[in-house]
This record gives C-alpha cells, sequence and structure tokens, in this order.
C-alpha cells in the first residue's frame, strides 16, 4: 500500500531511542543528555545525547595525540583495509542507518539511501586513493652515489567538523580522507544529528579503526568546535559548513599557537540556472524541480537562481507550477515523499520570513499548500517567486525556496556579471542544445560544478568530483583524486649511500 515503507526493515527502528555521547576511547561518556526529537513531528523522541565537556574533549584530544605515531607507521593497506571492512558494515547496517537519517535529520527516505551509498563509495574511494598516492612518487635521478625518497605523511591530529544536511555521507567522507593517509581524527558532528555520527564512529571502530584513533565529540560550534580548533596540537581541519563559519575557524587558526595548518573548506552557494530559448521546457522543469526542492532545497549544491530567458519564461513557469503540485511533501518515512521538513524550528522561522520578504519585493509564482500531518514538524512549503536582480539575495537561503529572473538575450552579460558578482561558485547549471553557447556560459561564470541538460544535485563521488571556487570554499574537491593530498605533509630523504657501511655497529 501507499503507506508502507520501502524497507520493510525498517519497521525494526519505527520505536527505537537511541542514546548516544562522546567516543573518547571507543567509551560512550555519560553526562548531561537532552533529548534529540525529530524534525518531521517534535512529539518524536528520537533519542538522547550527551555533549562533551571540557574533560572529555581534552581527553579526546590527548589520546589522538598519542596515537598519531603508530596508526602514521601503521602500512597503508592495513589502515585502508579497516575503510573497506568500514564500507561493508554500512552495507549491513544500512536499514539502522537510514532510519536514523529519516528521523534525526528529518531526511527522505530515497535521501537516506543515497546518503548510505555516498558514505560506501567515499569509504572505498579513498581507501583506494591512498594506496595509490601514497605509493613512493618516482623523482628525478640525483647524483650518483646519492639515494632520493619522498614520503608522504599524515599531519597529525586531524579535526573534521561535518554538516546535518549529510549527517552520514559528509561525516564519513572527511573521516576516511583523514584517516586513510595515517591522520587521527577528533570528529564533531552538527549538534543536530550527532546520533548518525555517533553509529557511525562505533562502526568505524568496529572495522577496525582503533579507538584511540578517531575521537567523536558532540557538542555546539561556540564550545566544542571552539576548543578543538583553537588546539595547539592539531594538525589541520576539514569542515563542511557555512562560508560564515569557515572564516571563523580560519581566524580561530590563524591566532592560535603552533604551527600554520591547513583548512579545508566546502561552504555555501548561490546556485544559479541558466535557461535560453533552444531548450527543451519539460526538461528544463524537471531538473529545475529537482535541483531546488530535492532535501527541501537543504543541499549546499541545490538551485536557487533560475536564469530564464523571456522567450522561453512562460512556458517553463506554467509547466513548473503544475509540477510543483505533483510534489509530495510529508513524512520521510516513505518512500514516495519528495520534501520532507527542513533541519529545525529556527531554519524554519528564517525561511518563511524569506517567503514573506519575497512576497513584498518579488512576484509569488507558485507556493504549494501544506498537506496535513506536516503542522507537527518543522515543514516550510516549496516556493518559487520572480525577482528583478540576484542582488534581492543577500545570502545562501539553505531550503525549498527558488528564485526565478527573466532575461532576454541581449542582457546575457549582466546575467554572467550578476552570478559572478556573489562571489560564490559552487554549482551552475546550463540548458541550451547550443553547445558552443553552453561552454561559454560555463567559462564565464564562477563555478566549482557546471552541469549542463541535467539536474545539479548528487554529485557521484569519484565521476563528479565535488566542490566550490570563491566564497564556496577552499578545495580540493571531495569524491576527487585531489582531495587526499591536503591532508598529508611530505618528507624528502636524501641519502649518501657511500657512506652506508652495512651493518656497521652502534657503540
Ligand atoms: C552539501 O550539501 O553540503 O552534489 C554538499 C550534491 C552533494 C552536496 C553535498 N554532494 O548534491
Amino acid at each position: 500500500s501507499e503507506s508502507t515503507p520501502f524497507f520493510q526493515g525498517l519497521d525494526k527502528y519505527k520505536t527505537t531511542t537511541w542514546t548516544a555521547g562522546p567516543l573518547v576511547n571507543g567509551e560512550t561518556l555519560s553526562g548531561e543528555t537532552k533529548d534529540v526529537v525529530s524534525p518531521f513531528n517534535t512529539d518524536l523522541v528520537v533519542g538522547k545525547i550527551a555533549f562533551a565537556d571540557e574533560q572529555a574533549v581534552e581527553l579526546a584530544l590527548s589520546s589522538a595525540e598519542a596515537a598519531f605515531p603508530a596508526w602514521c607507521n601503521t602500512p597503508v593497506e592495513v589502515r585502508t583495509e579497516a575503510l573497506l571492512k568500514l564500507a561493508d558494515l554500512l552495507e549491513e547496517n544500512r536499514e539502522e542507518l537510514i532510519a536514523l537519517c529519516t528521523r534525526e535529520a528529518g531526511k527522505s527516505m530515497q535521501d537516506g539511501i543515497d546518503e548510505v551509498r555516498e558514505a560506501v563509495d567515499f569509504c572505498r574511494y579513498y581507501a583506494v586513493n591512498a594506496r595509490k598516492m601514497m605509493a613512493k612518487p618516482e623523482l628525478l635521478p640525483g647524483p650518483t652515489g646519492e639515494r632520493n625518497e619522498l614520503y608522504l605523511e599524515g599531519r597529525g591530529i586531524f579535526v573534521c567538523i561535518s554538516p546535518w544536511n549529510f549527517p552520514l555521507a559528509i561525516f564519513l567522507g572527511q573521516v576516511t580522507a583523514a584517516l586513510a593517509v595515517g591522520n587521527t581524527v577528533v570528529a564533531k558532528p552538527a549538534e543536530q544529528t550527532s546520533i548518525v555520527g555517533y553509529r557511525a564512529t562505533q562502526l568505524a571502530h568496529e572495522a577496525g579503526i582503533p579507538k584511540e584513533v578517531l575521537q567523536f565529540l558532540p557538542g555546539t560550534g561556540a564550545t566544542v568546535g571552539a576548543a578543538i580548533t583553537s588546539d595547539e596540537r592539531i594538525g589541520g581541519v576539514c569542515f563542511t559548513g557555512s562560508t560564515a563559519t569557515a572564516k571563523l575557524i580560519n581566524r580561530t587558526l590563524a591566532m592560535r599557537e603552533g604551527p600554520i595548518i591547513p583548512l579545508i573548506a566546502e561552504t555555501g552557494g548561490q546556485n544559479a540556472m541558466v535557461v535560453d530559448s533552444t531548450s527543451q521546457p519539460e526538461q528544463v522543469v524537471n531538473d529545475v524541480v529537482s535541483s531546488s526542492f530535492t532535501s527541501a532545497g537543504q543541499r549546499c549544491s541545490a538551485l536557487r537562481v533560475l536564469f530564464l530567458q523571456e522567450d522561453i519564461a512562460e512556458r517553463v513557469i506554467d509547466i513548473m507550477q503544475g509540477a510543483m503540485d505533483e510534489l509530495t511533501i510529508g513524512s520521510p518515512h516513505f518512500y514516495k515523499t519528495d520534501v520532507g521538513p527542513v533541519i529545525d524550528a529556527a531554519a524554519a522561522a528564517n525561511l518563511n520570513a524569506h517567503i514573506e520578504h519575497l512576497k513584498q519585493v518579488g512576484k509569488l509564482i507558485k507556493q504549494v499548500e501544506l498537506p496535513e500531518g506536516t503542522e507537527h514538524g518543522h515543514f516550510v512549503a516549496p516556493t518559487a517567486v520572480e525577482i528583478d536582480s540576484i542582488k534581492v539575495l543577500e545570502k545562501e537561503h539553505f531550503g525549498p525556496i527558488l528564485h526565478v529572473i527573466r532575461y532576454k538575450s541581449s542582457e546575457l552579460e549582466r546575467v554572467i556579471q550578476e552570478i559572478n558578482s556573489t562571489n560564490f561558485g559552487l554549482t551552475l547549471g546550463i540548458h541550451s542544445r547550443n553547445e558552443s553557447h553552453a561552454l561559454k556560459l560555463a567559462d564565464k561564470i564562477r563555478a566549482g560544478n557546471v552541469y549542463i541538460n541535467r539536474n545539479q544535485i548528487g554529485a557521484v563521488v569519484g565521476v563528479q568530483p565535488f566542490g566550490g571556487q570563491g566564497l564556496s570554499g577552499t578545495g580540493p574537491k571531495a569524491g576527487g583524486p585531489h582531495y587526499l593530498t591536503r591532508f598529508i605533509t611530505e618528507k624528502t630523504h636524501t641519502n649518501n649511500i657511500t657512506a652506508i657501511g652495512g651493518n656497521a655497529t652502534l657503540l
């Protein structure tokens, strides 16, 4: 029936309440707990979470520091064997993980399935890549009698700070990249999705990642996040979240004692799609609706600003209004649901205020009516509004809101300038059947990921390396061949082998 969940296996977790907390040296620390409620229904208690206190932070950092030399000297084959095992364990535990993604993060079931798939892909991709990359690189020959070698090694403790919108995939993507090349890890999940991170950490330990090597510290950015990023013992930070938080971390790293260390940041966007008069309206609408409203628009890749060439605008808008009516909004626990809730009350309030503001400054195209049952959760109605200029938007609005701007073919340069003027550069969609026109736009508009004649979300690990330019991030791209290079440090050995006396005895 319509109300039967796609995976019967999820039923097992219908009434589960999880208990989670900091995992320091593999032990769950107790402490003051708070209830975790579902964004879908705030009466639904998903579990209890204890946040890390100062002692937990200190113990996690000192243990991760002590564990570093042994882990760094563990052969890459052994380290990555554990990651391959983790991939298998994720698959074996997928029902619980999908259930948790739907309940704790309010993600749709399809999103939950995709999330497990992506986490598995990250484990395998970084395992394979680490093996390739850590193999001794070839150097030019030096003078006779000299041996030169370049060694790649981990940097020390890597701090991994992940977002609530991909609580499993990005959490594990960061962690597995850091671990594969020999770093120890202190991971802080988003405070809204700590339980998913907790289960993922337990599975990583079960897969053979030593408990001292991977430490898990749930908490807020202002407490745990600030403490771990200001510590002088850390060797690098990997962060996905807002541009503002990335800048705050950058300042914290600059001000602290200790070495200058890398910050790998994957941040926000003001993602546009440019549609010209040669494109096919039905295809455009299909891709616009999926890019804007999948995951309730809570993807950094999501489409925010749709530029429609005047000659085709009416047709696209007309079909889009119908297509938006077809969206199934509601419980994330059903496979047919397209749009679930947003993450929390504050997000819903901000997005709804933005919609009201847009109604003043723009022209409403469509606001889908929320069905019954959604009043118990943090739902925001999928909405499309026509505005005059991208300048109306002062920031990224992380939800199911699409802004539409019409342009004349003579105004194409203005469109390019407007998009570039945001200084973001994450995803860009282009719809055109004229290839040279599409490639010209792809060349002139700042973006890390350009999608031509398709939707602009759902980058596949290893297939579409993902990450932005400008305000959207530092690179290297996640799920790409260069990602691991920022997690390592290098050591060159130059050895005058003419002086080596075999087994000369040490006095
Ligand atoms: C994010 O939303 O934080 O391509 C980044 C995609 C995803 C986006 C992840 N990989 O839609």
